[in-house]
């Protein structure tokens, strides 16, 4: 296995005999072996759609095929091998699409032979799965993707943007809402991972364009969730725990979140959200259910310590699962493209096995916790824009943080909760995703009555974040850049890297990320970067304080 696609990858490098996340070779082949089918697959559909031909099913599948290839997502090699061969139907069905056979002879139609004339490389295009699944899947790997360091370095980059696009993506299907030109987009630019006539630039190119389809999906994914569940709203979440059954969710889903609230009504049973489901008790459609009673535990890898303290049944909607202790695998279930070996696993919208594995649990302590507000997405924060422009021009407020993104279980995150208590008192914090848990229980107090911390929501609403950014740019006439305003960035898989890449394709600079800089930014690409964007990596506290501050 060769696998360097997130931040915890072995030594710095790339985890090449099992992955840091527990992630086993076998399965490692299999993400290969299908991620070289997805290629195939968008290659097929992409010629489909230049003839205007398209299918709902195929779309469809490209989400769930990149999602289940995300870090922390699918750990089950049985599973894997069901998507895998659903990717050949896929492909099968976009061939026949695209006009050619489905045996994989590449017959071609009249009138499309230049489209054609590359093809995609032999082995994507003959990818068939057949026979040992593992064994083939060892035959690829993305260090083959090209014999340029740098060429590689952008075609991963944007590899793993689509991937993570492909889970916000498959989000916002869940709340009725598509984008063709996003779909397109899919197949175009994995199809393009195919063609070896591109070079650098091309795919440099394609990445920013991911950013700004990235902009679009998040955006659709907020607007779902708006029209589902209201707007969000400040709202004091408990950190405790209330007398009796209780289900923990965790993962980024709404849609199951509120499809289990529905069905637990009148059961006796506390639903707690647990690391990115934090920001669902703003959304006055989901806060409205009295048992969704409060917030447990912290970010996702605390889930082994956490998870053993609490008693009731636990699901998994989307990462990140970490390998389950024997004290409460019995009590875990995973959903949807979530899924690891030997836990039970569900499909679809019936949450009955859950809510009984809860009643058969123990109950709960009534042992109330400390509260902490959320709930701080656009529509809140510019609804009290006047003052906070307000601030700003009279010098209570002289600078806003955007201290955001994803926690992790490597050293040298401490870095953020240092950072977010030295930011000085005269400044505001807004954050988002799961890295906010190292510092959002926290005490930092108000502005003239705007909070200092002020929690965006989870890393999807970055969308937020950047309707905050161009509104309060717009009110004081500048760009984005010249805002009192900088990006503290934590990275640790892919969606991160998406919403990077949806930064870049806005010109946003200066941004400082961390902990450390991903292994597939070759030392050219990261000149790029560095030349076009002026990121830079995290530093100490003080160092990038008084850099920024002056
Ligand atoms: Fe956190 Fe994990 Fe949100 Fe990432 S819960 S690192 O998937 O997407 O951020
Ligand atoms: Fe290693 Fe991350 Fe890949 Fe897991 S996803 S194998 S930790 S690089």
């Amino acid at each position: 296995m060769y696998c360097h696609q997130c931040e915890q990858t072995a030594k710095g490098v790339a985890c090449n005999i099992s992955g840091v996340c527990g992630k086993q070779p076998e399965t490692a082949a299999l993400q290969d072996n299908l991620l070289q089918g997805l290629r195939g697959l968008a290659w097929y559909a992409n010629e489909a759609r230049k003839q205007g031909k398209r299918d709902p099913e195929v779309d469809k599948f490209m989400l769930e095929g990149l999602f289940a290839t995300v870090t922390n997502v699918d750990f089950d090699a049985k599973h894997l091998e069901k998507v895998i061969a659903r990717c050949y139907e896929m492909e099968k069905k976009a061939m026949a699409l695209a006009g050619t056979s489905c045996c994989g002879i590449g017959k071609l139609v009249s009138g499309i032979k230049d489209a054609f004339k590359h093809g995609p490389p032999t082995a994507a295009k003959d990818w068939k799965p057949t026979g040992d699944l593992v064994k083939q899947g060892e035959a690829y790997s993305i260090e083959d993707l090209h014999s340029d360091p740098d060429v590689r370095s952008a075609i991963e980059i944007l590899i793993y943007g689509l991937k993570g696009m492909a889970a916000y993506a498959h989000h916002a299907l869940i709340q009725g809402k598509t984008d063709e030109e996003v779909s397109a987009f899919f197949h175009r630019a994995l199809a393009a991972t195919c063609d070896p006539d591109l070079g650098l630039m091309d795919f440099v190119g394609l990445a920013m364009e991911c950013g700004k389809h990235n902009l679009t999906v998040m955006g659709l994914l907020n607007q779902g969730h708006i029209e589902h569940y209201g707007k969000p709203e400040p709202t004091k979440v408990n950190l405790g725990t209330r007398a009796g059954k209780g289900i923990l969710v965790t993962g980024h889903d709404l849609k199951m979140l509120e499809e289990l609230l529905k069905q637990t009504e009148g059961k006796g049973i506390n639903i707690y959200t647990h690391g990115e489901m934090l920001p669902a008790h703003a959304y006055p459609g989901l806060k409205k259910y009295a048992h969704l009673a409060g917030n447990f535990g912290g970010a996702w890898q605390d889930q082994a310590k956490e998870f053993p303290e609490f008693p009731g049944a636990i699901i998994f909607n989307t990462n990140c699962i970490q390998k389950p202790a024997g004290s409460y695998i019995d009590r875990v279930f995973t959903w949807d493209c979530v899924s690891w070996p030997g836990v039970k696993h569900i499909d679809g919208w019936d949450f009955s096995a859950v809510i009984d594995k809860a009643l058969a649990c123990p109950d709960l302590p009534e042992a109330p916790g400390k509260e902490i507000l959320v709930g701080f997405g656009h529509d809140a924060v510019l609804g009290v824009a006047d003052k906070v422009i307000e601030a700003v021009k009279t010098g209570a407020v002289k600078h806003f943080f955007l201290i955001g993104g994803c926690d992790g279980a490597k050293p040298g995150r401490n870095y953020y909760t240092e950072f977010a208590e030295k930011v000085p008192e005269d400044c505001i914090i807004l954050t988002l995703a799961c890295g906010k848990y190292r510092f959002n229980k926290l005490d930092f107090g108000d502005i003239g009555g705007i909070p200092r911390l002020l929690d965006v929501g989870q890393c999807n609403d970055a969308y937020s974040a950047i309707q905050i950014a161009i509104a309060l740019a717009g009110a004081f006439e500048c760009g984005v850049n010249d805002l009192p305003l900088s990006l503290i960035l934590s990275w640790y898989e892919q969606k991160a890297v998406v919403i990077l890449l949806t930064l870049l394709h806005l010109g946003i600079k200066n941004i400082k990320l961390g902990p450390s800089l991903p292994a597939f930014v070759s030392p050219n690409v990261l000149n790029y970067l560095v030349e076009n964007f002026n990121i830079a990596p995290i530093s100490t506290p003080e160092a990038d304080l008084k850099d920024i501050l002056g």
